[in-house]
């Protein structure tokens, strides 16, 4: 049967790469990509979808004869504590939206992103196993501990092909991520190639699991591909790419932009990443579906400066449009 995929939250910092390579996968007309609103025009496919309306999911779902969902909408930790009751709905009503409909249709795949924000204090911070007590400290970590439990469940229950990788956070060019505690990683790029001064809001020393987004991508394209049989993890797989902290970032930076300034004012996140792994034990995701990360520090670091530059060179337009 043809794949006809559709993408939910598609404008985030995932999701807009995410669907190009879909479409590179499966063909421009079989991606739909779909967000609360159009951000842009020249989009191929594309459908406003409120994930909290489970009839406009399905309504999409059967004008296109979908056979697939990834589902990316969803407040992340920092901007989630902000306001926890909303954050919970929010993260919970589109996810059961999502399953609902993905049983109802008899959907082939649902795709899930999790994340790191699923550990807390009763993981050991160093190499964290799969499977460990999950203890979080961020309303956006108890929503994607729960999102887990009842993706197992649809498998389990239903059938439902749900797969899905806890994330670390993702450092890419494309788009900026928003309400992140590791957006960090991201925004300390734009500030060197715009000469500007960054104020950092993790401590200098603060480790974290981090991904390129190419590797990101690649993760997903591979998860979702491998036969139903080699999926053995029906909560989340761990997933590793390197784990580096600030100071870290700021020296590989400084090989190019020598007078590159940075301030260190932690604030609420820093408690949130100091429950965070400083690194990931990813054996599962190696042995299920050949999971292996490619991009090291100094590489992601060279990729985003060269990017970042071309970006704002040549098109500074956008660049007022960015809240950096
Ligand atoms: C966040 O910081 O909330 C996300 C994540 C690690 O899931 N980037």
């Amino acid at each position: 049967m043809k794949n006809m995929v559709l993408v939910i939250g598609a404008n985030g910092q995932l999701g807009s790469v995410l669907v190009k390579a879909l479409r590179r996968t499966f063909g421009v007309k079989n991606v739909i990509s779909s967000d609360v609103y159009c951000k842009n025009k020249s989009e191929d496919i594309f459908e406003v979808i409120d994930a909290t309306d489970m009839t406009r999911i399905q309504d999409v779902v059967i004008k296109y004869k979908v056979t697939q969902i990834y589902h990316l909408a969803a407040i992340l930790s920092a901007k989630g504590e902000e306001n926890p009751l909303a954050t919970w709905q929010v993260n919970m009503k589109t996810l059961f939206n999502v399953l609902e409909v993905a049983r109802k249709n008899n959907l082939d795949k649902v795709f899930f992103p999790s994340s790191i924000a699923v550990f807390g204090q009763g993981a050991p911070a160093e190499n964290t196993p799969n499977n460990v007590s999950l203890d979080p400290t961020t309303v956006y970590g108890i929503s994607k501990v729960a999102g887990e439990n009842w993706c197992n469940y649809y498998f389990n229950k239903y059938g439902l092909d749900v797969r899905s990788i806890r994330y670390p956070g993702i450092v890419g060019y494309q788009s900026l991520p928003g309400g992140g505690t590791t957006d960090y990683a991201v925004d300390i790029f734009h500030k060197a190639v715009l000469n500007k001064k960054f104020q950092c809001f993790l401590k200098k020393d603060t480790t974290l699991p981090m991904l390129f987004i190419d590797d990101a991508i690649r993760a997903t394209l591979e998860i979702m591909s491998v036969p139903k049989t080699d999926i053995s993890v029906r909560t989340s797989y761990n997933l590793s790419g390197i784990s580096f902290s600030p100071e870290e970032v700021v020296h590989e930076i400084r090989k190019l932009y020598p007078d590159f300034e940075v301030t260190y004012q932690p604030d609420f996140r820093q408690e949130i990443a100091a429950t965070w792994p400083k690194s990931i034990d990813d054996d599962k995701a190696r042995k299920d579906w050949g999971w292996k990360p490619q991009y090291s520090l100094e590489e992601i670091a060279k990729i985003m400066i060269k990017k970042l530059r071309n970006y704002y060179h040549t098109d500074i337009r956008s660049l007022e449009s960015l809240s950096v």
